[in-house]
């Protein structure tokens, strides 16, 4: 049993890894560690109900597993009377009771904490060592040192050095199968016939139980539904869902990857990513898991492929963004764009079927795939103008998997183009034309997406044209975009009065 504290380890709520750089530094029988559920880290936006019960579950497991392996672990509960509110004051009165020689915290995920904790460096009397964050393959500074010098980043290259630097699928200096990238294997829509296999659910225990009755008490007037409840909330459990994954769903993963289905909302996506995000699962490993089942003939090369490239690729890229250019970044707004978000983000009402279907299940399961993100939700504000910043407010709230180093960058520059395309070789934006190709949506739609104006027609039509009008000042330019701007121009007068009009009244209307 500790009788003194040497130094008290900070551990947040996204740090839920055991081999963490603060606790392998760290001497369990000198040194004590601090977890705390917090209001200001429950209410910094108004969190989906199962993302804060998905968390909450997973610290108070996390603690548990760290006291079974001999630590001495302050576990402070949002009900408690000892909840201060925030990091600081938690920090600031644990240093009061313990006294000891040094605060340790592995560097936060977030920019906001980040100012916090170096402000307690002048606060406290105590030193502050923040380590790395060894978790990610590429450090900030590596990441910056990538992009000095170089006219655009492009995830591509980045993904090219991040399979030379870990050995992932690669032969030798080759790229397995003669090419980094198979992506252009990966664009086949799903047919409704096809066999779901279905993410590993995992029943609420006790603990669970707990956290579910204090959210929804605590909680009841935030987005979502709690219940059912089925994330996994121990290392164990993750593990177990992603090799379920990896037996049933990875085969596929390439091919369906960018498809769309009514009532579908997992398809052959992993759904691993709220557990990666918060510490349960190690991307590295889950990568060598995967090449392992490639070696094996399990999963074809685009399916593992495609897999590590999200992961070593987009998911290292988009944080080496954001920590490159934080804090300014989330201000951007290329397109000076300030339309506020429409109702329906929320209620799910809508005569859209696309939307309303994206919508309905992000309520019910705090997720949807990376295609509804980028070209249902993402696309449908990109062209209707709304304000960046509530858009990425809206994702930060949502999605189980989000915290803001990685839901910014794809919200504001992958799908916003808000950074005027720093992130992005050019804007996600599209028509109906391309939602009908990846989904069955249209099929059931109130609208009909063959038209392109008037008050049948759909909605992303008439926005797609009317966002290629106002936006080709500062995107004819680009090459990707010219063909567009340029089928634009050639529209006659009448054409582009109609396109304006539909557009409008649609607007209006929202
Ligand atoms: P899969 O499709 O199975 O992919 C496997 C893994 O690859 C994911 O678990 C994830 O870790 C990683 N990955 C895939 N695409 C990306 C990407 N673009 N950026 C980073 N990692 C990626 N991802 C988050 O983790 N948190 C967020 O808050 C988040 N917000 C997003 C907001 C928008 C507007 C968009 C367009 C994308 C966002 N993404 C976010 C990326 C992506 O949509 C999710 O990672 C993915 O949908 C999670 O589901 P999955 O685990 O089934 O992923
Ligand atoms: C997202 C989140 C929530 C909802 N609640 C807590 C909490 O109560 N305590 C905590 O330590 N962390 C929480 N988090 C995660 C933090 O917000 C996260 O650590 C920071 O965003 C830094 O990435
Ligand atoms: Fe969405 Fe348009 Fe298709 Fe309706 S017709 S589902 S609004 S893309």
């Amino acid at each position: 049993m500790q009788t003194t504290t040497r130094n008290l380890i900070l551990v947040l709520g996204d740090q839920l890894t055991p081999t963490l750089s603060s606790l392998a530094a760290g001497d369990p029988a000198r040194d004590r560690v601090l977890m705390a559920e917090l209001d200001e880290e429950t209410t910094y936006v108004r969190h989906h109900k199962k993302k804060i019960a998905f968390l909450l579950s997973a610290m108070r497991h996390f603690a548990d597993e760290l006291r079974a392996s001999g630590w001495s672990v302050d576990y402070v509960t949002l009900d408690a009377p000892e909840q201060c509110g925030s990091f600081s004051a938690q920090v600031e009165k644990a240093i009061h009771h313990y006294r000891p020689e040094r605060l340790v915290v592995t560097m936060p995920g977030e920019w906001r904490v980040l100012a916090m904790i170096e402000a307690w460096r002048a606060q406290f009397s105590i030193p502050v060592d923040i380590l790395p964050d060894d978790r990610f393959i590429c450090t900030p500074s590596a990441f910056r040192t990538w992009a000095t010098g170089r006219k655009q980043l492009r995830m591509e290259y980045f993904y090219r050095d991040m399979r030379r630097q870990t050995g992932l699928l690669m032969d030798g200096d080759q790229p397995v199968g003669g090419r980094w990238n198979f992506d252009a294997d990966n664009r086949k829509a799903a047919g409704v016939d096809l066999f779901m296999p279905r993410p590993k659910t995992c029943a609420p225990d006790a603990i669970t139980q707990d956290v579910l009755a204090l959210v929804e008490k605590r909680f009841g007037d935030h987005f979502g539904d709690l219940h059912p409840f089925w994330f996994a909330v121990t290392r164990a459990d993750a593990e177990a869902a992603f090799a379920a994954f990896v037996e049933h769903a990875l085969a596929q993963f390439g091919d369906f990857q960018d498809a769309m289905l009514a009532q579908e909302p997992f398809l052959y996506h992993s759904v691993i990513a709220q557990y990666m995000n918060c510490g349960l699962l190690d991307p590295l490993h889950i990568c060598k898991q995967v090449e392992v089942a490639y070696r094996a003939n399990r999963v074809p090369l685009n399916a593992a492929e495609g897999f590590i490239r999200q992961v070593i690729g987009w998911r290292e890229y988009v944080r080496g963004i954001y920590w490159l250019k934080m804090p300014g970044y989330v201000h951007e707004n290329f397109f000076d764009h300030h339309r506020p978000l429409p109702d329906f983000y929320w209620t799910a009402k809508t005569d859209m079927a696309c939307i309303k279907e994206a919508v309905t299940q992000t309520r019910e399961q705090a997720y949807a795939h990376h295609i509804q993100r980028l070209m249902v939700t993402g696309n449908f504000a990109l062209l209707a103008g709304l304000d960046p910043h509530a858009v990425h407010e809206w994702y930060l709230s949502v999605y189980a998997d989000a915290y803001e180093w990685v839901e910014l960058p794809n919200t504001l520059g992958m799908s916003q183009f808000a950074d005027g395309g720093l992130l992005a070789s050019k804007p996600y934006a599209a028509s109906g034309a391309y939602i009908n190709r990846m989904s069955n949506y249209c099929g059931s739609c109130a609208y009909d997406v063959a038209q392109r104006t008037g008050p049948k027609a759909c909605p992303f039509n008439a926005l797609y044209w009317n966002f290629i009008a106002r936006a080709r000042h500062r995107i004819g330019t680009n090459p990707r975009m010219a063909q567009m701007v340029r089928t634009y121009e050639r529209f006659s007068p009448e054409e582009q009065q109609r396109i304006e009009e539909s557009a409008a009244a649609f607007l209006a209307r929202l």
